[in-house]
């Protein structure tokens, strides 16, 4: 599966929001365009606007509130980046070191902050107080996924649904959101927002279910993120908990260790690496993954059979197969 259909469908469209995105990170104060430019020019997939573009045109809109509303996203989603690299202390994104590693904390936070405020005005720009609503609301229900995580982290007895949780606020939320504003903007009636809404939550588990594998799984050099950065961190994903859960008393011993004590060196991300391939754990987090797609698929299914609908199904295979 590919995202391809997607990147060739939404091409005109994704010119235009990478003009947008361009001009909109511009700023007097010569340091934002420079961070930003950092992050926005590292060869991220732009996942979200193109889903954006697409459930809009999915119903037949015409105007240009789409381009605003998908830059936009794409806005919220550099912002969190921005925060969520200073939150995790992550060296390396993208294959590049992080913003925070060449600028600093202080100003990728601020950076981020700023392109929040720009998506915000470029959402007032359309007008659309659905979509603004939907996008506020994302905004807000992100942060209190991240407190979330923060407020379980270390806690070897995080919850499966504790962790559904986090991923569904963290991460899902900005991909229901992104798929919602198209049908917003496209005036498509509650049945059409609700089934891109529940197309982007299940697509951004599953999304962050592959995420959390590939954490453990991946190849740095695919990822161009460190593997093991989750471990280092304490943080409860999926594969551990399904591996604690399963554990022998020594094994679930080593975990509190590792992950409560902060006992995360080297040694010890082989031996939990160990211990996840014993139990399977994460062809099971990629087995959730393959679930929720389904559900995102199901979703989908009543709407008309289009170019834009089966680009956007095939999506959902490409978040589950993705290596980065
Ligand atoms: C990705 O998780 C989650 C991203 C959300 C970050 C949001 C923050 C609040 P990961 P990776 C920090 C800021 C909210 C705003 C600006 C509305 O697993 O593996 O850490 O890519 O992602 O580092
Ligand atoms: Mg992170
Ligand atoms: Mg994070
Ligand atoms: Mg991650
Ligand atoms: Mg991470």
């Amino acid at each position: 599966a590919s995202i391809k259909p997607l990147v060739d469908l939404t091409r005109a469209d994704m010119e235009r929001v990478n003009q947008l995105i361009l001009s909109k990170a511009g700023s007097d104060v010569q340091m934002i365009p420079e961070v930003a430019n950092h992050l926005i020019s590292s060869g991220g997939k732009r996942l979200r606007p193109m889903l954006t573009l697409a459930a809009a045109s999915l119903f037949d809109y015409r105007g240009e509130n789409h381009v605003k509303l998908a830059t936009s996203v794409e806005f919220m989603h550099t912002a969190t980046l921005l925060h969520d690299d200073v939150v995790d202390e992550s060296d390396l994104r993208r294959g590049r070191s992080t913003a925070r590693m060449i600028w600093g904390n202080q100003a990728s936070v601020l950076v981020g902050d700023f392109l929040l405020g720009q998506a915000f005005r470029m959402m007032v720009e359309v007008g659309s107080l659905d979509a603004l609503d939907v996008l506020s609301s994302a905004a807000c229900v992100i942060a209190e996924g991240e407190v979330l995580q923060l407020s379980v982290a270390k806690n070897m007895e995080t919850t499966e649904d504790d962790y559904l949780s986090v991923i569904r606020a963290k991460t899902a939320a900005l991909f229901a959101a992104a798929a919602e504003v198209g049908p917003i903007v496209a005036e498509a009636g509650r049945s059409g927002r609700n089934a891109l809404k529940s197309y982007g939550m299940n697509l951004g588990l599953a999304f962050q279910l592959v995420d959390d594998a590939l954490d453990y799984g991946g190849k740095a050099a695919d990822l161009g993120k460190n593997v093991g950065d989750d471990f280092r961190e304490g943080k409860i994903t999926l594969p551990v908990i399904l591996a604690y859960r399963r554990g022998t008393q020594d094994e679930r011993a080593f975990w509190r260790d590792a992950i409560e004590a902060g006992n995360s060196t080297d040694a010890n991300l082989e031996k939990a690496l160990g211990l996840i391939t014993k139990y399977g754990t994460l062809s099971d987090t990629i087995g959730r993954a393959v679930h929720y797609g389904t559900i995102a698929r199901d979703a989908l299914a009543p709407l008309p059979d289009t170019m834009w609908k089966s680009a956007l199904m095939e999506v959902i295979d490409f978040c589950i197969e993705r290596v980065n």
